[in-house]
């Protein structure tokens, strides 16, 4: 199996790159770093596999040199990475972190040294515990802290970044957290879900509007975009499909692009939202100049009778699967990055600012051989390119993700890496996808 597309299929300028996040990678044990919900969430027995943390991950926080440098080799143009507001502001607000600060700014001078862009993320989900005590997404006052957060990071970074976003995949911030609690903070009610679903796009307009006043531009919002098929073709399970696509992707797109959030989803879940919440709409569509797609899967929903919201469920479909046991749609991206732009975005550019696989990768003889993430990123890489000749402005393609890496409640063993670590002696070693990407990178 071999890389099958060449940067010739793209037009001049399309940009390769690899995506991270901070708490998945840098080790929140390191440099003064505060403790995040991660920290805590993972402490509690049940949540996550085995029990395991990001306090030393991939020790990206003392190893970010050798880990560019692979990114160069590599031949890739970009690199987008996130900055943890615990480790920036150990109790969330007031007391600044140095070592902290440093660090980032460490990070964008050695992307810069290496001609890589950076692509900052101002968060990717390690909410200090402190804001948390008081809430969390949960608190409308959340927007403005995190607007004080942004000031003090980009503050420091801002002037040498070649892009900015606020949040990394609002959808998972609000619902999966606080709906369906499989994530940090745990949460399992729709109050606090809706709530969050607002107030984390409130913290975005205004970060926005921050980042505006400090002088930077090219900043963007990534959101995370999951194809709803109907099990059959019923009006029942054509209605789930539909609740279910409003929910993960026409809700946050609705806010930021159109000022309003979709009709049929407001009806099931309005009566959460804060009283006024229109008036939020100028804030929260503060323009932005780029949309980041993450695209990994579709899912397969089917009506059930409980008479509980959102009344569906997902069931197993027949395609291949990952280890994430997500089946391989390609179709999807291709659907998200065509529709997003008719839809919603209308002419700006959109980057894939995630899409890849997980797999049990093992080194053998020095060597990883992962053919099935070569087939799924050829696979999407097309959609990309159909994407593009049917008029969708896409710039950039960034696979998740550099490194193995803390798969948050699953722990270290699903590997997403293009390289592979080695979470005893946490060395790296190339992937055949690695290797198969960097010669497909300077034909
Ligand atoms: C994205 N889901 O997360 C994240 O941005 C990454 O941090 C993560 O490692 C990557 O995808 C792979 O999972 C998601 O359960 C995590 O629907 C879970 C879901 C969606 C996105």
């Amino acid at each position: 199996m071999t890389i099958d597309f060449t940067r010739k299929d793209f037009p001049e300028g399309f940009e390769f790159g690899v995506a991270t996040s901070a708490y998945q990678i840098e080790g929140s044990d390191f440099g003064g770093c505060g403790r995040s919900q991660w920290d805590d969430f993972a402490a509690t027995p049940g949540n996550v596999v085995r029990g395991e943390n990001g306090a030393i991950a991939c020790d990206h926080y003392h190893k970010w040199a050798e880990d560019f440098d692979l990114i160069k080799d590599c031949g890739l143009d970009s690199y987008r990475f996130s900055t943890s507001w615990a480790r920036v502001m150990p109790e969330g607000r007031g007391q600044v972190n140095q070592q902290g600060l440093d660090y980032y700014d460490r990070l964008v001078d050695g992307l810069l040294e290496r001609d890589i862009k950076p692509y900052a993320c101002l968060y990717h989900w390690e909410l200090p515990s402190a804001i948390l005590d008081m809430g969390g997404w949960r608190n409308r006052d959340i927007a403005d802290w995190f607007a004080d957060f942004a000031e003090v990071i980009m503050g420091r970074i801002g002037d040498r970044l070649h892009a900015a976003a606020t949040f990394n995949e609002p959808w998972c911030i609000a619902w999966l957290s606080h709906f369906l609690g499989h994530h940090a903070p745990g949460v399992r009610d729709v109050r606090a879900a809706t709530r969050a679903m607002h107030h984390v796009l409130l913290a975005h307009g205004k970060a926005i509007q921050t980042m505006r006043g400090l002088g930077m531009d090219n900043l963007g919002v990534v959101m995370n975009f999951e194809y709803a098929s109907p099990v059959d073709d019923t009006p029942q399970a054509q209605e789930s499909a539909k609740l279910y696509d409003g929910i993960y992707n026409r809700w946050f797109l609705g806010g930021v692009f159109n000022k309003a959030y979709p009709e049929d989803v407001v009806a099931e879940i309005g009566q959460h939202l804060p009283d006024n919440y229109q008036d939020d709409f100028e804030t929260i569509a503060a323009p932005v100049d780029w949309l980041g797609v993450n695209y990994y899967t579709r899912k397969v929903i089917a009506p059930n009778d409980s008479g509980q919201f959102p009344y569906h469920d997902e069931i197993e479909g027949p395609l291949p699967k990952t280890a994430m046991e997500w089946e391989v749609y390609p179709q999807g991206l291709h659907h998200f990055l065509t529709w997003a732009d008719r839809e919603y975005t209308k002419g700006l550019p959109i980057y894939v600012t995630e899409n890849g696989m997980a797999s049990y990768d093992e080194v053998e003889d020095g060597e990883v051989a992962d053919p099935v993430r070569i087939d799924y990123l050829n696979q999407h890489v097309a959609a990309v390119k159909q994407a593009i000749a049917d008029g969708s402005p896409v710039k950039g393609y960034f696979v998740w993700s550099l490194l193995d890496n803390y798969e948050w409640a699953l722990g270290y063993d699903k590997r997403f890496g293009l390289v592979h670590v080695d979470f005893e002696s946490l060395e790296r070693t190339p992937k055949g996808s690695y290797l198969g990407l960097k010669e497909a990178l300077v034909k």
